[in-house]
């Protein structure tokens, strides 16, 4: 009903800003000690508020954009979101965007984001940014849409990646991470995920997606990378289910999912992490909160942390909800814009399309 959907939107939301605020600190560094992880999360969530504030990243301000784009437009205006991009980015350059898409912005804002698509298009010689930008920022487009159908949906995630990821895995890592969220609205949170559940349907929508590229493809290459990825994220789910080797266990994540800047190896990875959290208790993160469980460990594999504890931190709020996160009121203060963002919740929730019916 609409008081589970509205702390749901507000969990999603404010998720994906703690995710990113408190991973940026560890972006780029080698899989970090659980002891680090745990005294900073301790640290923040402790009864004494204490600057700094931990700053958000581009990640939370191009979410922003496609929140308030969506709020204004009341619907998915690809050069309305285009021209918020820019004016953000030139507003403020320095919040640790992507080493190209910035060209992007600079063509876009010189042709007054005339095509929006065209600058995109340029990148990497022509093949398109395959990183996890489109991906980062998706959140607000499965809440906004929640009640579409897959194919939909998954359209309206494909246009707003393209404005800077043309890249088939850049779009496609949107794609997945949206039908991602928009099942972890639909399950009720006092219910414990069937994980193996959640990862087949995903699975079988996903597959619809990969096949329609298969003529791009090379010989050799995988036609379906994020499926063949979705299938070790299970393969590890039941793995460590069946009471598996768990010291190994987050050097098997990284071999097998990674941890990186590209949506393929960071997209998967954020679902795992999600997911495994659901599971149960992880070795050395001491918390009850699932919540911060989720985000704990995603920062701890390392590599592009604000990304994938903001992409998996969303999945976890958008399951949860708001009133199900259970994390000290102090962690959420210590993170910027965190009032805001969850503002930004309740306007985008009332002007949403009431569509639950639909599903
Ligand atoms: N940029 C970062 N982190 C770098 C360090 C920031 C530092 N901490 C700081 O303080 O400044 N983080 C942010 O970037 C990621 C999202 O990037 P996005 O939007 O996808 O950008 P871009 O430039 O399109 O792609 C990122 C890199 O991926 C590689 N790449 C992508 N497509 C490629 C292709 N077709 N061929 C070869 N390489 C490709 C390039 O290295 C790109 O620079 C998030 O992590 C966000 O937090
Ligand atoms: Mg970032
Ligand atoms: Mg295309
Ligand atoms: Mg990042």
């Amino acid at each position: 009903d609409g008081l589970i959907m509205s702390s749901k939107f507000r969990g999603c939301l404010l998720g994906s800003l703690l995710g990113d605020c408190l991973g940026a600190p560890f972006e780029g560094e080698l899989a970090g000690t659980y002891v680090v992880l745990q005294k900073f999360f301790d640290k923040l969530e402790g009864p004494h508020y204490k600057a700094p504030l931990m700053q958000y990243t581009d990640d939370t301000a191009m979410t922003k954009c496609v929140a308030e784009s969506l709020i204004n437009q009341e619907k998915l205006d690809v050069k309305d979101l285009a021209k918020r991009f820019v004016k953000e980015y030139f507003n403020q350059p320095r919040r640790g965007y992507g080493a190209n898409v910035v060209e992007v912005f600079a063509k876009l804002r010189a042709t007054k984001c005339e095509d929006p698509f065209a600058p995109a298009k340029e990148q990497f010689g022509g093949s398109g940014s395959y990183g996890n930008g489109g991906a980062m920022r998706i959140a607000p487009i499965p809440l906004f849409f929640r009640g579409l159908d897959t194919k939909a949906l998954a359209e309206l995630a494909r246009q707003s990646a393209e404005i800077t990821h043309t890249n088939v895995n850049g779009y496609n890592g949107a794609i997945l991470q949206c039908l991602a969220i928009q099942q972890s609205l639909w399950l009720n949170p006092k219910q414990p995920l069937n994980t193996g559940i959640f990862l087949e349907e995903l699975l079988k929508k996903m597959q619809e997606f990969e096949k329609e590229d298969d003529e791009f493809m090379t010989e050799g290459e995988d036609p379906q990378p994020f499926c063949s990825k979705l299938r070790w994220v299970n393969e590890l789910l039941a793995r460590e289910r069946s009471g598996g080797k768990r010291i190994k266990e987050k050097e098997d994540v990284l071999f097998r999912l990674g941890a990186g800047v590209s949506a393929l190896t960071s997209v998967p990875t954020a679902i795992f992490c999600f997911l495994r959290a659901q599971q149960g208790p992880i070795h050395e993160i001491n918390t009850e909160s699932a919540f911060r469980r989720t985000l704990q460990y995603a920062i701890s594999l390392g590599g592009d942390t604000d990304t994938i504890a903001s992409m998996a931190g969303a999945l976890c709020g958008a399951f949860l909800g708001y009133d199900g996160v259970s994390i000290s009121k102090n962690l959420i203060k210590h993170c910027e814009g965190s009032e805001e963002m969850l503002n930004l919740a309740d306007r985008l929730y009332s002007k949403s399309l009431p569509s639950d019916e639909l599903m």
